[in-house]
Parts: C-alpha cells; sequence; structure tokens
C-alpha cells in the first residue's frame, strides 16, 4: 500500500471514530433539558471561583479537637461550613504545610488522613500571589436515602485580611468544590451551555436560602451558571454581562422565566418556561438611576431603573442586594456614579409577597461615617463608610463621566474646632 493510501485510511479511521463518538457518546442536545456531566478541578479559578467561601481566622484554640495527628506541633484550627454544619480542621505549618479535617464529625482528628499542601502560582487581583493548595478531600454525607459524598479543595492564602504578605503561614483560607457538573441544552432554537456547583458541599442541588453567607457576606449556597453569549465561558463578575447566579427556583432567560429542576442525583436539569407570581418593587429614591443586581432564591435579577421609574415587578422571593450602581446627572451633563463596597455582609434584603407592594429606598440620601479600628499602639486606620437609604454601603470612589475623582479628604478637629490634622484617604 502506498503512502498516500495509508494516509487516507488513518484519515478514514480517524473520521469515522469522530462519528461514532458523536453519534453513540455525546449526549444529543434537547429542547429545554440535558445530562449534566461531572466536571473535576485541580486549580482554583474559572467557574469554581463563583462558589469560593471564605473561612473565619483562625484560632490557635482547640477546644473542639480531642486530638491530632502525630506531628502536628504547630497546629492552627479553623471551621469549615459544609452540608449545614461546621468540620473541625487544623493546619500544621511545617515543610510541607499539612491540613486535617475531621470528616466523620467525632472530634479526632488523629483519626483521619491529614492531606499535604501544594504551592501554586495564581493570578489573583491582577498580581501574581503564591498559595498553598490542599485536596480534593472527600467528605460523606449520610442522609435519609444513603450516602452523598461532595469533594472539596482548600486554598490557604499567602496574604493576611488586610492584604499585606504574611511571612509564613497561609492564614485566610478559601474553601470550594472540588467539581461542577455541566451540559448543554436547547432553547428556542439556541444552544446555552449550563453548570451546576454544589456550593455548601452536601452532595445535593437545592435552591439557595441567602441566609448562610461567608465572612465577607457570600452566599454559601449552590450556584447556576449559564452561558447567556454562547462564548463557551461562564462570566461572575457582577456586571451586567453576569451568567452565574445562586441556584434560585427560576431563571431569567430572553425576557421569559424558566423554571430550574434538577434531578436527585444532579445529573439532569431541565429548564421549563413558566409564569411565575410576582409582586410590586417601590424604589422610594431622588432623581438617580440605579443599575444593580439581586440575588434571589427565586431568579436572579440585573436591572437597569431609570430614575423616572418608580416602581417594577419581580417574581414572589427573597432578594438580597449583591451589586449597585448609583448615577446622577448634573446640570453640566456630567454624570457622577458610585458603586456597592465589596462587602456583602451589611447589604441590604427585601422579599417580594404574590400581589402585593414592598417599598425600598436604595440610592440617597446617602450618609458619610467613619469607621476607626486600632492597628498598634499609636496607630489607628479611619476608613470612610458610605450608606444610601436603604442601608447599602458604597465604596467611596467616585466617577465623574468614568474619571476617578481624587480620594476623598479627611479633617480631625478637637471638641473646640481645632484642627489636629489633615490629610486625604488613599484608596487600595
Ligand atoms: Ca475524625
Ligand atoms: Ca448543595
Ligand atoms: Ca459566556
Amino acid at each position: 500500500m502506498t503512502k498516500r493510501r495509508w494516509t487516507i485510511l488513518a484519515g478514514g479511521v480517524i473520521l469515522g471514530g469522530g462519528l461514532l463518538w458523536a453519534f453513540l457518546v455525546r449526549d444529543p442536545i434537547q429542547e429545554g433539558r440535558c445530562k449534566l456531566h461531572l466536571r473535576r478541578v485541580s486549580q482554583p479559578g474559572g467557574l469554581i471561583g463563583t462558589a469560593y467561601h471564605f473561612l473565619p481566622a483562625p484560632s490557635s484554640d482547640g477546644n473542639s479537637v480531642n486530638d491530632l495527628p502525630t506531628g502536628f506541633d504547630q497546629p492552627h484550627y479553623y471551621r469549615v461550613r459544609a452540608n449545614r454544619t461546621e468540620l473541625a480542621m487544623a493546619v500544621n505549618e511545617g515543610n510541607p504545610w499539612t491540613a486535617c479535617l475531621d470528616t466523620n464529625r467525632d472530634g479526632h482528628l488523629s483519626d483521619e488522613q491529614p492531606v499535604r499542601g501544594k504551592i501554586v502560582r495564581i493570578r489573583d487581583w491582577s498580581k501574581d500571589q503564591r498559595h498553598c493548595l490542599f485536596g480534593p478531600i472527600e467528605l460523606t454525607v449520610p442522609n435519609e436515602s444513603g450516602v452523598r459524598t461532595a469533594r472539596i479543595r482548600l486554598l490557604g492564602y499567602r496574604v493576611d485580611a488586610s492584604g499585606k504578605q504574611s511571612s509564613e503561614q497561609p492564614k485566610t483560607f478559601a474553601v470550594y468544590p472540588a467539581d461542577y457538573r455541566t451540559g448543554r441544552l436547547r432553547i428556542g432554537g439556541q444552544i446555552y451551555k449550563v453548570a451546576i456547583i454544589d456550593g455548601d458541599h452536601d452532595g445535593r442541588f437545592e435552591p439557595v436560602t441567602l441566609t448562610e453567607r461567608d465572612r465577607i457576606g457570600w452566599p454559601l449556597c449552590d450556584w447556576f451558571a449559564i452561558d447567556f453569549d454562547g462564548d463557551g465561558k461562564f462570566q461572575q463578575d457582577l456586571s451586567e454581562r453576569n451568567e452565574t447566579q445562586p441556584l434560585g427556583r427560576i431563571v431569567l432567560l430572553q425576557d421569559v422565566y424558566y423554571a430550574i429542576d434538577i434531578s436527585r442525583d444532579g445529573q439532569e436539569l431541565s429548564l421549563r418556561p413558566i409564569d411565575p407570581e410576582k409582586g410590586t418593587l417601590v424604589w422610594d429614591r431622588a432623581d438617580c438611576g440605579i443599575e444593580c443586581r439581586f440575588w434571589s432564591d427565586a431568579a436572579d435579577q440585573q436591572l437597569v431603573v431609570p430614575a423616572e421609574q418608580k416602581e417594577l415587578t419581580l417574581p414572589t422571593g427573597k432578594y438580597s442586594v449583591a451589586r449597585i450602581i448609583a448615577r446622577v446627572t448634573d446640570t453640566s451633563g456630567e454624570i457622577w456614579e458610585i458603586k456597592s463596597a465589596w462587602n456583602f455582609r451589611d447589604q441590604p434584603s427585601f422579599e417580594i409577597e404574590t400581589d402585593r407592594t414592598t417599598r425600598l429606598q436604595i440610592g440617597p440620601p446617602f450618609t458619610c461615617t467613619s469607621s476607626v479600628t486600632k492597628v498598634a499602639d499609636g496607630t489607628m486606620r479611619i476608613e470612610p463608610v458610605l450608606k444610601g437609604g436603604a442601608g447599602e454601603e458604597y465604596s467611596c470612589r467616585v466617577l465623574r463621566t468614568r474619571r476617578l475623582m481624587p480620594a476623598p479628604a479627611i479633617t480631625i478637629v478637637d471638641e473646640k474646632g481645632t484642627v489636629l490634622a489633615a490629610d486625604d484617604f488613599a484608596y487600595g
């Protein structure tokens, strides 16, 4: 056989194999439903980044731990939230760092398999950082119908809570799922990639309650993602392009609401058009346009509400403010803009009830106070705190027609009004 014939034969085999894979192995794309396949995640980032939650600061107090694995002589103790309970974890300084989790919740760590950390470099907040990665760690979760499994990874940040480089120890820890499920379905002639993430590590997929939060107020819940724009990625920046949401009962897609149904084993998903029960939201505010994102146990909402619009209808459910941009246009046509702070703990929540009205006073009037904390003897940290009418918190970065204005100034006076110090705040 000539070389040319061998090439044709090889090409035919590859093409035949590909067609066989396409017809027999790959799932056909169905209208409104799909099978969900498990996708393992080794490195942090990407879609799974939306399901990070940050652990409270470590303590040296191991009161809830009866014993430790051999060699744990410099332990720091954490609590990891999973399946609506807290698991004790000890992290030991050393080379390598080692973590041990009380996976069977018996108060002992000596019966657990310690996990060695691995140093990874991750581009984080536009800088290359070294972090310590652990896992995957398997959690078996007993329930009424048997045992479910959740797999997690732990990421020890080599920066402290204030963003400074820690000397040796990974003090700040994030936990994230070690896998997610994904598939593709068709709606109205268009194909969408979808995914679900077991963000509360209980081995099942249920609508968010919005009550469990991590230390920055990020929801500790399952997540749903849909690639609205078809670019193959799931955007997750809370902007109008965002494609991830806490798993609710509903998703809004091309102005139509769809009920999200997921099988008990998490292997099948369907989106069914519905007309949900609704109530009215009334916005009590002055001449201020609002762009915002609300998380919800019903349907995630991205809203752009001009100053003159004072009410709108939303599906019945509980809502929590995830992001706000408040905009005002002055008499010279300049657009002034502030965004909500990256702090989700104190952002307001509200409920929409069927055929009833809920009032919300997001936006002006704004109040500015300061937060003062002692950093060291003789050193205080002073930060401005800007809040809106519903108690929502904003960043003090003010944009004037997309240009960042200088940071606000501060003057400290005594009881008689004598100026003791005057300076400008610094961003960052
Ligand atoms: Ca144990
Ligand atoms: Ca779950
Ligand atoms: Ca996308």
